[in-house]
């Protein structure tokens, strides 16, 4: 490619992003026949087909998470500062093993570690931004089993006493995976009965963790949920954590979706404790409007993550122990620079702009509370501690309420104006989760989900 097109490659990128950002209702219609609309061949030749066709026709036929009516998942919306720092990072294509190689990197990373610490404020810390909630999920067991038994690392969970994770019923699946991966197996992670404010019950905890002891077992890990993925529910940290303390159990907690919490009034009341536990995730590309995967571990125990994480590459990338190389302590050996990304974000808008979006999400969430309480036609189904809003729509005949919404659903994603996911609770009811992640989603953007659910209802 001459250089002249290869910027202009870059320009049609950012043409077609700009014309996501600016599209209306109507554009997140599902595929149909994509296979024959798009020529997913490769070819042992290059192709005839002009890039720009081909940019064009990536663009046309991926949906539109940039559209403020994607409320489909905790994911979407991102700030164009984040692209650029994605840009850069693709093209930078180092990675974060050693000092050596990734300096400014690294330092970037340090730096917000350090700041996110700021919010969270444990006396010592350490962290890591890894490739997802999931990943530091597993990262947090994988210091709790390490933290009871650090001989597991090397001789395996062979005739070990079997180590049991409690979490909510409404907690995230990552951490069945978890236990899959490191070898303490999905039988043994308790599952805790949550209240009707949909938190941790934690009656229940200190009973499970009674009866897990009588059975023989080694309880090791709680794992809080900080605005779980259905409810946005915050279990109660600080009681929990005193539970933990009193039982000797790792304390970690799963903010991946309520981590913009953190920057909000509200801190004292979703976060009470934090500072005590001993490992948290965020997500960056959740709620805090980064590309996807931006997660991070933090940890008030460096030791820990240190040791049950370091391990072999001495001979040829990491010729010392130095943490300034921070792939001595994480588990991958590539990965990406992605402080860059989110450095850049947050060096162009400041702090400020994660505490005054929350607020505004807030204020946005308490009207469409109010708005769901009034509306006929309406069920809310639980009062939301966060951008999670989960409501029913009442057909006005004897049809099965959970059919209606799944039936309701299924024709707002034919239409294509919106997408907004649907979920149930323990119970097998079927309801719509609208959750607030877009940061240009706003009050007008809600009346016009309203405008289209009244007129799904006339259609179904
Ligand atoms: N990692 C949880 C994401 C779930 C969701 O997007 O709904």
């Amino acid at each position: 490619m001459k250089n002249l097109k290869r910027y202009n490659t870059f320009l049609k990128v950012l043409e077609q992003a700009d014309i996501l950002k600016s599209k209306g209702s109507g554009d997140l219609k599902p595929p149909v026949n994509l296979k024959e609309k798009f020529d997913l061949s490769l070819t042992e030749n290059s192709t005839d087909t002009d890039t720009d066709t081909i940019i064009e026709s990536i663009f046309k036929h991926s949906v539109n998470t940039q559209n403020p009516r994607f409320l489909n998942q905790l994911i979407g919306g991102t700030r164009e500062e984040a692209w650029i720092g994605e840009l850069i990072t693709a093209i930078l294509n180092t990675s974060m093993a050693t000092y050596e190689i990734a300096p400014l990197a690294t330092l970037l990373e340090k730096e917000i570690i350090c700041t996110i610490n700021k919010e969270v404020g444990f006396p010592q810390f350490e962290g890591l931004i890894v490739p997802g909630g999931s990943y530091a999920n597993m990262l947090g067991i994988n210091c709790a089993r390490y933290h009871h038994d650090p001989n597991s690392k090397k001789t395996g969970m062979y005739e070990k006493k079997k180590q049991i994770v409690f979490i909510s019923e409404d907690a995230h699946y990552s951490s069945y995976k978890s236990l899959a991966l490191l070898g303490l197996g999905t039988e043994y992670l308790r599952r805790i009965k949550t209240l009707s404010n949909k938190k941790m019950c934690l009656d229940d905890l200190k009973s499970q963790i009674k009866l897990v002891k009588e059975e023989g077992y080694q309880p090791i890990c709680v794992v809080s949920t900080s605005g779980t993925t259905i409810w946005g529910a915050f279990d109660p940290i600080a009681d929990t954590n005193a539970i933990c303390r009193e039982e000797g159990l790792w304390h970690h907690v799963d903010a991946a979706w309520g981590g913009l919490g953190l920057f909000s009034e509200k801190k004292d009341q979703l976060f009470a404790g934090i500072e005590k536990v001993d490992s948290i995730t965020l997500d960056f590309h959740k709620l805090m409007a980064s590309t996807l995967t931006k997660g991070i571990f933090l940890t008030s125990r460096p030791e820990v993550l240190k040791a049950a994480n370091r391990g072999g590459g001495n001979r040829y990338i990491f010729h010392e122990e130095r943490d300034i190389d921070i792939g001595t302590y994480s588990l991958q050996c590539g990965r990406k620079v992605d402080s860059i990304s989110i450095w850049l974000q947050w060096k162009l808008n400041g702090t400020v702009h994660y505490r005054n979006k929350i607020t505004e999400l807030y204020q946005l969430q308490n009207w469409i509370v109010d708005e769901l309480s009034h509306r006929p036609g309406y069920r809310l189904m639980a009062t939301p501690s966060y951008m999670n809003i989960c409501f029913q729509l009442l057909p006005d005949d004897n049809r099965d309420i959970s059919e209606f919404n799944i039936l309701a659903r299924k024709k707002v994603i034919e239409r294509g104006n919106f997408m907004v996911n649907y979920a149930s609770d323990n119970e097998a009811n079927y309801f719509f989760r609208l959750v607030l992640n877009h940061w240009d989603v706003n009050q007008a953007i809600i009346e016009e989900l309203f405008e289209e659910l009244d007129r799904v209802f006339e259609l179904i």
